[in-house]
């Protein structure tokens, strides 16, 4: 429970985030509750300062390969959970994965996001279905020596460690919310401590690890500060936050739907609490049109780039601007621009990881 007999004044708390206080749980729901038009100015204007202390005017951007849309688990807000039978599931070969992430390289990506749903047909036998992908990430690291960041779920901790040794740098699997309920609800059927747990493995493993929240899918204000107090206690080296979108023959296909304005201000709030921290604009749920206002709010990693023609999938919204190639690069840089922002280099990206 949070005691909030004050409710200190805007300009105070920003004024000490920038200071790189940390803020109490009153202060953090206090920005939660703004909606007015100008203080949400101002606060975005806190959380940029903050990002350009620590990265000035440079964004990173990563591939994403969605590779296999099969899943086992039942996940309530997702399209690909196992028993949606409205649509067509693909899983793509080593080659094809290769192929994708070449491109993306040569697009300029500084990270190839490998990502699936818990595919069966790599978990079966104790994982050992991983051992060709496995020897993939490791040919495409060897030959490019690319960042690479896998988001394949809750893996057994010694597939975990093997991808490791294989060149893998990044760990993702997100919480989607840090209260243990409200993900009962959520991700049905599994357990909270495995899936936080496994990430502390990956961590010790030398993973860097990457913590996710859903919004809009009943989490209070109150959730949020404790997401913001447990991604400080697990240390995530790259926190996100993505609205819920709706998906058809879905149980929370009707849930009520929250403004978008909350994605942005948890955006612009996480900068604020964790300024060094990458900080994903993804361009998965409103594509290219919702790239600016994301960057403006603090955002420093734009996220789910997909090459045309790949046939690959989105997660949120699994075709949105992907086929028309908005989600390149080449589309991207002209946003930078009008946000004042540019492309980082290969090596600043590289710089950064090994901080
Ligand atoms: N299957 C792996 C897992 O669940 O960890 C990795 C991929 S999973 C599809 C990646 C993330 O997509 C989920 O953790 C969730 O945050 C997000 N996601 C899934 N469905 C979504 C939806 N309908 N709206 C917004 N985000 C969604
Ligand atoms: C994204 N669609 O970056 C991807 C996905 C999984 N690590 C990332 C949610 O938005
Ligand atoms: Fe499967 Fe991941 Fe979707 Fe859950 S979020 S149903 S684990 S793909």
């Amino acid at each position: 429970a949070v005691n909030s007999a004050t409710n200190p004044k805007l300009d105070e708390i920003l004024i000490k985030a920038t200071k790189e206080i940390p803020l109490n749980q009153d202060e953090l729901l206090s920005l939660l509750r703004v909606s007015d038009e100008k203080e949400l100015t101002q606060v975005f204007e806190a959380a940029r300062l903050l990002r350009t202390r620590y990265f000035l005017n440079k964004v990173f951007s990563y591939g994403f390969v969605y590779f296999s849309t099969y899943c086992r688990n039942e996940c309530a807000f997702c399209f690909y959970r196992k028993s949606n039978k409205s649509l067509q599931r693909y899983r793509k070969t080593d080659l094809e994965i290769m192929k994708t992430a070449f491109s993306l390289i040569d697009s300029g990506v500084h990270l190839i996001d490998l990502t699936m749903g818990e595919d069966s047909y790599f978990f079966q036998n104790q994982g050992s279905g991983f051992a060709h992908m496995i020897r993939t990430v490791e040919m495409i690291k060897k030959s490019t020596s690319i960042p690479i960041m896998l988001s394949a779920g809750v893996l057994p901790e010694d597939v975990l460690s093997e991808f490791k040794e294989a060149g893998v740098d990044w760990y993702a699997t997100y919480q989607e919310t840090h209260n243990p309920k409200l993900y009962s609800r959520l991700r049905l059927g599994q357990s909270y401590d495995e899936r936080m747990n496994r990430k502390t493995d990956a961590q010790k493993m030398g993973f860097l690890l990457e913590e996710g929240l859903l919004t809009g899918v009943g989490d209070t204000d109150e959730d949020l500060v404790n997401s913001f107090e447990e991604m400080k206690k697990l240390g995530a080296d790259q926190l996100r936050v993505m609205s819920f979108i709706p998906q058809k023959d879905t149980p929370m296909q009707h849930f009520s739907a929250v403004p978008r304005a909350r994605e942005l201000l948890v955006i612009a709030i996480m900068r604020l609490v964790f300024p060094d921290r990458l900080i994903p604009a993804s361009l998965d749920v409103d594509g290219l049109n919702g790239l600016a206002e994301r960057l403006n709010a603090g955002a420093n990693v734009v996220t789910s780039i997909i090459p045309p023609e790949s046939g690959l999938a989105g997660v949120s919204n699994h075709s949105l601007d992907i086929e028309d190639g908005n989600r390149t690069i080449s589309k991207i840089t002209p946003i930078l621009e009008k946000c004042g922002l540019v492309m980082a280099s290969r090596q600043d990206y590289k710089d950064w990881i090994l901080m």
